[in-house]
């Protein structure tokens, strides 16, 4: 082997690495060049047939060239790799099953208020909200319910600790435990004719059960304009109930008591399971209560400025999460609230 041979194994070599486009392709150039019976290998076979000097410039030689084919296998080792597996993620498989996107939806009880809702504003009604946070004044004074009521006590309502700066008695602040306060910041702000829904969460500090959470929701509503009688709003709330329950139901009311309202009622329809035959639901009574309601009371209109010798009105209020399981036929309020979507998912 001439010593000018090395140049001329590095140039073929370098010249044939250019076309290696697979790892099967680098692997036979490999064992050509740098194998055990490959070209270097051959090369120095001839070793021992050379003079001391010439050994240790033969050597140095090959060892240069050695590396060079190393690094050359080693270098396109990388690009054909890179090569390879990029074809694979970068080439889109049409064959494939697509991602599919999830639906997200309402949550049945905001769907129930918007169909709630709807009902009152065919009718000419107009949706009103207010803060979770209010008054014991707007809570209970405004609404005509007296300082020894039960349900003002710390065991029926969520008070926030007060802030004292020991100057004037602190306003008290709660939890609201029902919509009505809205209804008397309406009443304040505005002026009649009023026709007002008002959807929200309501506290109450009760243990939960399968009818009971410490937090719920309430539709509250009511009309004020001259002349409102009783029969307003038993028109107004047979449109809601045939709206939500169906053309078919029959309603009664009950006489009750409200202290912010005169008279007061409570309202049933016939069983939807049984249409007044007696089942379970019902508890064999054929009767479904869906509401409260009555006329506004006048010490109501007192504590928020209007007349009563020139107007009337009435209220009502419904729980969303009773009505939702009545139309609905489910049993446990706490299924509104775990969030487990195999439930969810059927509304
Ligand atoms: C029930 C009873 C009711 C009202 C709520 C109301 C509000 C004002 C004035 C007068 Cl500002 N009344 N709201 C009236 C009667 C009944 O709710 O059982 N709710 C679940």
């Amino acid at each position: 082997m001439q010593a000018n041979d090395f140049e001329s194994i590095r140039i073929q070599a370098e010249s044939e690495a250019v076309t290696i486009s697979t790892p099967q392709g680098l692997e036979e150039f490999r064992l050509k060049y740098l194998g055990r019976k490959g070209l270097l290998a051959r090369a120095s076979a001839i070793i021992p047939t050379l003079s001391q000097e010439e050994r240790a410039e033969f050597g140095r030689k090959l060892n240069i060239l050695k590396k060079a084919l190393t690094v050359l296998v080693e270098e396109k080792a990388k690009t054909v790799a890179a090569k390879d597996s990029g074809s694979s993620i970068n080439r889109i498989d049409l064959g494939l099953p697509g991602i599919a996107q999830e639906l997200g939806r309402l949550h049945p009880i905001t769907q129930v208020i918007d169909e709630i809702c709807a009902l009152f504003t065919r009718m000419g009604f107009i949706v009103v909200e207010g803060p979770e946070i209010e008054t014991e004044y707007n809570n209970f004074t405004g609404l005509n319910i007296p300082l020894e009521h039960p349900s003002r006590d710390t065991f029926d309502t969520f008070y926030l600790k007060p802030k004292t700066d020991n100057l004037k008695p602190a306003t008290k602040y709660l939890l609201r435990s029902h919509t009505s306060p809205v209804q008397v910041r309406a009443m304040k702000s505005r002026k009649p004719p009023l026709s007002i829904v008002v959807p929200g969460r309501v506290y109450r500090p009760d243990a939960v059960d399968a009818s009971h959470s410490f937090m719920f929701h309430q539709v509250e509503g009511f009309l004020v304009d001259k002349g409102i009688k009783f029969s307003d709003l038993k028109g107004i709330l047979e449109v809601f109930a045939k709206g939500i329950f169906g053309e078919n139901i029959k309603m009664r009311f009950r006489p009750h008591f409200f202290p912010f309202t005169e008279p007061s009622a409570e309202v049933d329809i016939s069983c939807i399971i049984c249409q007044g035959k007696g089942c379970s639901v019902c508890g064999r009574k054929g009767w479904l209560e869906v509401l409260g309601c009555g006329m506004i009371h006048p010490n109501v209109f007192k504590h928020v400025g209007i007349n009563a010798k020139t107007y009337t009105g009435f209220a009502f209020g419904m729980g969303v999460e009773r009505i939702a399981m009545l139309k609905y036929g489910i049993n446990d309020i706490r299924l509104f609230f775990e969030n487990d979507l195999r439930f969810l998912k059927q509304f």
